[in-house]
């Protein structure tokens, strides 16, 4: 008689419970086979427990050490805001424990580094990756679509990518240099995803500001990119539209052209006084919740087997990669021209 031995959810911790980290612990509570949340923190104690009480035998601690180091979390999940994820993600690798850290890896390229050297180092030891960064875009099925088609070939010779990024709002305070390390980041990513190349110069180009723009923002504005092969990428990116939100994609090929984004969910035709139209989603949640959920599931997996990071899942490299072009695309927005993108090589 075969028996099998019980299975055991892992254990994930949560640091930072604000949007996107709340929006974790609901998937993971909700959605997510073979994990559950048991430990979450926050700068903000009251939010931590206001999230933890909604999940049975969740308990909440002070410090996001606290949080890595404690003997009831397997793995880590890392919302908080973008300067403190090189500490967070170094402590997790320190600790030998996976961790999904939430996009950007770093605000600079040199701090994205430095995570890339630590799980260099402890991979050399155990064997095993420890960083899988939150670029769910790469689990969207019409990303994920897209990119195989590329691979494939059956768009011919890639010359462009028009891409473009919109926002309904941003939080007060969302500066130009935040518009490119913390959106138009993904853009760079999906760069590196759909064509498996780097970039290697980026120009910002900025058109006179929209009406909803901060003192001294330059939104809308928009990025050139040029990469390795001479292919080039525009990405319009706007984040206060004021409507909803919108990522599209347009690859042009020899062969075919091909868009994704065009619209999501139901358009509904026929109305009274004639509207032809639908409803787009408020914020990136609701557009991209397959792919996160996707995303968390996949990273729960690759635990479970050991492997700690899943096959389609950008890793510290790829948040390095990121962070080298974000850093020139910062530089670009006060420079004429392409300003040249520098990358370190991998260790
Ligand atoms: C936000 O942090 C995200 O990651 C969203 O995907 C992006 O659309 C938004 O512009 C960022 O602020």
């Amino acid at each position: 008689m075969t028996t099998t031995a019980p299975v055991s959810d892992i254990r994930v911790g949560v640091i930072g419970v604000g949007q996107m980290g709340a929006d974790h612990v609901a998937r993971i509570a909700r959605r997510i086979k073979g994990a559950r949340v048991a430990v979450v923190t926050d700068y903000f104690r009251e939010k931590a427990e206001e999230i933890a009480a909604t999940v049975l035998g969740c308990r909440v601690v002070d410090t996001p050490e606290e949080l890595i180091a404690a003997e009831d979390v397997d793995a880590v999940l890392i919302a908080s805001p973008g300067q403190f994820h090189r500490d967070q993600a170094i402590a997790c690798i320190d600790a030998r424990k996976p961790v999904l850290c939430e996009k950007p890896l770093a605000m600079n390229p040199e701090d994205a580094y430095e995570v890339v050297e630590a799980e260099a180092a402890a991979r050399a030891e155990t064997g095993v990756p420890y960083v899988s960064l939150g670029f769910m875009r790469r689990f969207d099925r019409e990303y994920a679509e897209l990119r195989d088609a590329i691979a494939a070939g059956a768009l011919g010779e890639i010359s462009l990518l028009n891409l473009k990024h919109r926002n309904a709002h941003t939080l007060p305070g969302f500066t130009d240099t935040m518009m490119v390390y913390d959106s138009a980041v993904h853009e760079v990513d999906a760069i590196h995803y759909f064509l498996g190349e780097q970039v290697t110069g980026v120009q910002v180009i900025l058109p006179v500001a929209g009406p909803r723009a901060a003192e001294g923002q330059h939104d809308p504005m928009l990025l050139l990119f040029r990469t390795e092969s001479g292919r080039i990428v525009t990405d319009e990116l706007y984040v206060n539209t004021a409507s909803g939100y919108e990522v599209r994609t347009e690859a042009v090929g020899s062969a075919g052209i091909a868009t994704i984004g065009l619209e999501h969910g139901r358009v509904t035709t026929h109305q009274e006084g004639g509207t032809w139209g639908g409803v787009m989603p408020a914020d990136f949640r609701p557009r991209f919740v397959d792919a996160y959920d996707a995303e968390v599931q996949a990273w729960i997996a690759a635990i479970a087997d050991g492997s700690n990071v899943a096959e389609r899942s950008a890793t510290s490299w790829d948040g390095y990669l990121a962070a080298a072009t974000c850093h020139a695309a910062e530089q670009a927005l006060t420079a004429e021209g392409f300003v040249a993108v520098t990358a370190r090589p991998r260790p």
